[in-house]
């Protein structure tokens, strides 16, 4: 077995972590930062690029490069960067307001176009940073402080946008089930083009709770389902339930109950092209059903960037300026005696 070459440490900065005690920002942190280090790609390798948020001054705690950004705009700095320097690799960090709200329309395109950057949206359902009001992902009738009559319009679902938007690889984990976090982390850096993780993180001073059904271990093991590629699936406690198809949606079963068992439960095929199935496991919400965990969707495509730069490869090929002084001295020119 090859030596990890980097650990945690490597991706740590010096930096004072300033989110409030108990905030889910932390632990999905110390994942980033783990997930990282599994991946062996190293800090000056590695770009992290935020919005405007709570979740969005990530980049001051990575020894990486990294780039704090304007709200809204971390997707379309970061298809900068990443086409500027393919080289890198790139991580854009939203929240639900500034990758949902203001920056929803370079987070669809971002997915449209497959860049191959690596979006992590915390998803607190709530603007943290301004104190507190309601935002594109916070359920119909929520109160808060711009909302003290409750909302009255429902809330995007991101796994909905992202495939919407054509996304090819969405997943999901809860801040503090650091394994999870480290899985789905890692596999979206593995997967080429535009990733998606969202992550059920809790902002303890304005929406505590809001994922309260996962939040603990004991509750995942009843509320959620982790899902992976090639295996059936199964949840619950002891696995005894099960997702099986019925008509064009699924149903929870029980093993054991009407003759049900293992052969008769769904298998996980992540690399699916057709999304359908992966937007039902996604949109997938208690009580009646679990809430999917782990890699839901995971289907390779050319990226953007690479293709731009195969494209400026084929051009070059078919002109005969191949650089800047080729072209200035390629047409008629004259000397000046
Ligand atoms: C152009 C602009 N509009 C509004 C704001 C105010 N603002 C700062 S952060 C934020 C929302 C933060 O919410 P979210 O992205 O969900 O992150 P969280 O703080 O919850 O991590 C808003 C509206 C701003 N900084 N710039
Ligand atoms: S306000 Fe909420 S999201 Fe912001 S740091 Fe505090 S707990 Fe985290």
């Amino acid at each position: 077995m090859s030596e990890q070459l980097y650990t945690a440490k490597d991706f740590k900065s010096d930096q004072y972590v300033r989110w409030c005690p108990g905030c889910g920002d932390h632990a999905l942190l110390n994942s980033l930062h783990k997930a990282m280090a599994g991946l062996g790609i190293a800090p000056h390798m590695t770009a992290v690029i935020s919005g405007i948020g709570c979740s969005s001054r990530l980049p001051y705690y990575m020894n990486t490069y990294g780039f704090h950004t304007i709200h809204g705009r971390a997707a379309a700095i970061a298809t900068g960067v990443k086409v500027a320097n393919p080289e890198l690799t790139v991580w854009q960090i939203s929240g639900d307001g500034d990758g949902l709200a203001i920056g929803g329309n370079h987070f669809i395109h971002a997915l449209r176009r497959n860049v191959n950057i690596n979006i992590v949206l915390l998803n607190n359902r709530i603007y943290g940073l301004t104190k507190g009001q309601y935002s594109p992902t916070s359920p119909r009738g929520f109160v808060s402080k711009s909302s003290p009559y409750g909302t009255v319009e429902d809330p995007f679902r991101p796994a909905e946008l992202a495939f919407g938007a054509r996304g090819r690889f969405f997943g999901r984990c809860v801040d503090v089930d650091a394994a999870c976090s480290i899985e789905v982390l890692t596999a979206s850096a593995k997967h080429k083009g535009a990733s998606v993780v969202e992550v059920l993180q809790n902002c303890v001073i304005f929406n505590d709770g809001c994922h309260n059904a996962v939040a603990t271990k004991e509750g995942r093991a009843k509320n959620a389902i982790y899902l992976k590629h090639g295996e059936p699936m199964l949840f619950g406690e002891n696995n005894e339930k099960g997702l099986m198809q019925e008509g064009f949606g699924l149903k929870v079963v029980t093993l054991g109950e009407n003759g049900i068992t293992e052969k008769d439960i769904l298998v996980h095929n992540a690399h699916c092209e057709d999304n359908t199935l992966h937007m039902k496991l996604a949109l997938m919400e208690g009580p009646d059903f679990p809430i999917a965990l782990g890699v839901i969707r995971d289907v390779e495509s050319p990226s953007y960037d690479e293709c731009v730069y195969a494209q400026i490869e084929e051009v070059r090929a078919k002109k005969p300026a191949r650089t800047l002084e080729d072209f200035l001295l390629s047409g008629d020119k004259w000397e000046i005696k």
